[in-house]
């Protein structure tokens, strides 16, 4: 868990019963989940984006981070962010499961720059990427491994109650993703694919210009030195931060852990790496 997530949260969420009518958006951490998170907003707002002042997880609260008595008291249906692996996420049958994959190279930069920015959980603002590639390779950073996270709900990615993509699918076309969303939901969300211009507002309110504006809607502030919470939002970007010896070490992780599944072709046919 991260340092500066109440240790009773944690506890608690373990033991909060989920409803039939429930959204979880799950996510390993920097994976695209503020992004569907906002998707899933505006979606419910008819593309009306969040003022300056008000906070994304107000509405779309961090299960672990709040626990669960915060979130039994949200009016149902409830929408409910979550890090938790799949064997820990609370489950019903009937409640809904949005899992949003990232390539783990990109996944694991972003994750760096997390780490050094909020500098008073993590006490790494000096920390160089050499040093985060080794914890992060180890799985140990924030949830534990990377692929012990991806690959249980992969296996699960065709579940009649899940729905799996990847941030590289929503950065080549989030409107198909869109769709996915809205016809996985049902009811009300429908409304957003029905109607041109609310799916264009949804489009555009979630785009990378405009999340990177007001910042302070998902995050806390960071040092003006350290990059933002919304950084670069590129698919490989990990080019400028690994070596060939990382390239090949996480590679060799990923064909390991991913052997015996068809992970392996959700990035590695796209050339991603
Ligand atoms: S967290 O802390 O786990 O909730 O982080 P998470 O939101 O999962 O991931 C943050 C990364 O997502 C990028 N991002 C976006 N990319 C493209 N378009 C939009 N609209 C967008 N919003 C967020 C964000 O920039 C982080 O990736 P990096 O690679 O660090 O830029």
């Amino acid at each position: 868990m991260p340092m500066g997530f109440p240790v009773e949260g944690f506890t608690s969420a373990l033991k909060y019963q989920a409803q039939p009518s429930d959204i979880f958006l799950v996510t390993y951490p920097k994976c695209g989940t503020t992004w569907t998170q906002y998707i899933l907003l505006l979606m419910q707002h008819k593309g009306k984006p969040l003022s300056p002042s008000e906070k994304l997880e107000t509405y779309i609260p961090h299960l672990e981070e709040v626990g669960k008595e915060s979130i039994e008291k949200l009016p149902q249906p409830r929408v409910i962010k979550t890090h938790l692996p799949y064997n820990l996420t609370p489950y019903h049958p009937q409640a809904k499961y949005i899992y949003v994959a990232r390539n783990p190279f990109d996944c694991a930069v972003s994750f760096y720059h997390h780490t050094r920015g909020f500098i008073k959980h993590y006490n790494f603002a000096d920390g160089s990427f050499n040093d985060f590639f080794e914890c992060f390779i180890r799985g140990e950073v924030d949830f534990g491994d990377y692929f012990d996270h991806l690959i249980p709900w992969y296996e699960h990615k065709d579940d009649e109650n899940v729905l799996f993509f990847t941030y590289e699918s929503m950065k080549v076309n989030l409107k198909i993703i869109i769709i996915k969303i809205a016809n996985f939901l049902g009811g009300d969300y429908l409304n957003c694919i029905e109607n041109e211009q609310i799916l264009n507002k949804i489009i555009d309110n979630s785009s990378l210009k405009n999340m990177k504006i007001n910042q302070q809607r998902w995050s806390s502030k960071r040092p003006e030195n350290m990059p933002s919470f919304i950084r670069k939002g590129e698919i490989g970007d990990w080019k400028n931060y690994f070596s060939d010896e990382q390239q090949q070490r996480l590679k060799e992780k990923f064909m390991m852990r991913s052997a015996g599944t068809r992970l392996e072709n959700i990035w590695l046919d796209k050339g991603i790496f």
